[in-house]
């Protein structure tokens, strides 16, 4: 069994056995070992030694890799998208959708590099400042589980075209997602070292970014994960720690006239990808009175019809199952604690059968309880607020620690205006659901969803330092000298 990928050559891990299910069926899909210290320390010496060969490699030599690999992607897009819906338990017209973002992210990429290097300043009493990206050296990618392939590989992509080596540790419950992509990049050609695969659980993420050698780390993943490591780089001011992570995004609903397709948004906003998106909406704010009992009564009448089903199912459902059991397990407790403290159920969050991560859509209504926790429940269960004047709407919309996406269906611009300008999130919306990103956009939060690192597009602007060099226009002795120099 070989499961990690050092210095160009599959190789068997030495740390902790572990495996990934399909959550549809608890099958086990990949069995391995982790990569233990040596397996790590192995990765980063690789990684060090190809850096100095790999960044003088011409750009136009490093695209034409990535450019291949998005031909691999291309002439692999089905059966990498049979492992991810395998794997993650999404519908396989989601995982198509995936796999088709990883190869429109390389374009971006390229684009986003060419666009924002280069840049010159002539107004310089006769200089000229030209902006260029140097790589940061040898940088760490950790992956999530909702998007396996897509989300890595939108750092993993401009870090490669900026001329770092990349280690990457992919999240402990998707491996063979992984290890399927690494296969695909070796298959386009990647030299020896560029890019490695470290397999592994919670260990060998906080062994890997405890290697001196690391130069910067990209995360993707919880807000609590995210700041432990916040935490460890904490004085060194020169690491490139790109951060992004949770949210509990609201979503306001105001007087509109087209009530199915503010539900249609609605539901896209809560449930997609079984509620398992960092841009999910977890708030649904609805006005008092008619139009909002009217919202919320089609709102819940169509989430309840709403298909679950198994990832290759036909036809294909809306959703499929959560990540894990355990996932599963611990929306249906949250569910219970909210209820707990005064929710009240207009849809029923259920777990079909007791021993797979299957759940229907669930909505409860929040309004009653006072000390509302701040917190993501990452699956497909949304808190109704009702609220009675927008001014209220926008102080509910804003009371979180977290600040990644929002939006606001309404008709009236007057409204989308006040909330655009007030709203704290990296992702505001107007007649859109929170989550669907464009990738050609900034993607990324504030506060307790991100550290202002806004990756998509302008993942190039972190995936290598942003430097002026200067060209004077010619060497010659100024004609006027500073006091007391002679010549
Ligand atoms: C989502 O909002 O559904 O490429 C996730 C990116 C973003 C991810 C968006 N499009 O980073």
């Amino acid at each position: 069994m070989s499961q990690l990928y050092i210095n160009g050559a599959w190789q068997t891990g030495r740390g902790a056995v572990f495996s990934s299910l399909n959550p549809a069926t608890n099958e086990t899909v990949w069995s391995g070992h982790s990569a233990n210290a040596d397996d790590i320390a192995a990765a980063m010496s690789a990684a060090r030694a190809a850096f100095p060969a790999w960044r003088r490699t011409r750009l136009e030599e490093r695209l034409a890799i990535v450019r291949r690999f998005a031909e691999v992607l291309g002439a692999h897009k089905e059966a990498l998208a049979r492992t991810i819906g395998l794997e993650t338990g999404k519908p396989l017209w989601e995982a198509r959708q995936e796999v088709g973002a990883m190869i429109n992210k390389i374009e971006i990429s390229i684009r986003a590099f060419g666009e924002r290097t280069g840049e010159h300043r002539s107004d310089l009493a006769g200089d000229t400042a030209v902006l260029r990206h140097r790589p940061h050296g040898v940088v760490a990618v950790y992956g999530p589980y909702n998007f396996p392939g897509h989300l890595p590989n939108g750092h993993i992509v401009p870090a490669l075209i900026a001329g770092n080596t990349v280690l990457f540790k992919p999240s402990e419950l998707t491996p063979l997602t992984a290890e399927h992509t690494v296969k695909l990049w070796h298959e386009a050609g990647l030299p020896a070292g560029v890019l490695s695969l470290l397999q592994g659980e919670r260990d060998t993420g906080i062994a890997l970014a405890q290697q001196p050698g690391l130069d910067g780390l990209f995360f993707t993943g919880s807000s609590p994960t995210g700041t432990a490591l916040h935490r460890q780089f904490a004085g060194r001011p020169g690491f490139m720690l790109a951060l992004e992570m949770g949210g509990n995004n609201p979503l306001v609903v105001a007087p509109l006239a087209d009530v199915d397709a503010a539900v249609h948004h609605a539901l896209q906003s809560a449930f997609l990808s079984a509620g398992q998106r960092c841009t999910c909406s977890r708030r649904l704010l609805v006005p008092e009175g008619e139009f909002g009992d009217r919202f919320l009564a089609r709102f819940a009448e169509v989430a309840a019809k709403l298909t679950v089903g198994k990832y290759d199912a036909e036809p294909q459902p809306f959703m499929g199952a959560l990540i894990s059991l355990k996932a599963a397990q611990g929306m249906l407790a949250a569910q219970q604690k909210l209820i707990e403290l005064g929710a009240k159920p207009v849809l029923t969050m259920t777990q079909p059968d007791a021993e797979l991560a299957f759940l229907t859509p669930g909505i409860l209504d929040v309004t009653a309880i006072e000390q509302l926790p701040d917190e993501e429940y990452f699956g497909p269960l949304v808190q109704v607020i009702r609220y009675r004047e927008f001014d209220e709407a926008l102080a509910i919309a804003n009371d979180t620690e977290y600040g990644l996406s929002a939006a606001l269906l309404a008709d009236d611009a007057a409204l989308w205006d006040r909330f655009n300008q007030e709203i704290r999130a990296g992702v505001v919306n107007w007649n859109k659901p929170t989550n669907g990103a464009s990738s050609a956009a900034p993607f990324g939060g504030v506060g307790y969803s991100g550290n202002h690192r806004p990756g998509a597009y302008y993942a190039a602007d972190y995936c290598a330092y942003p430097m002026a060099s200067v060209e004077a226009a010619g060497l010659s002795l100024p004609a006027q000298l500073s006091p007391g120099m002679q010549f």
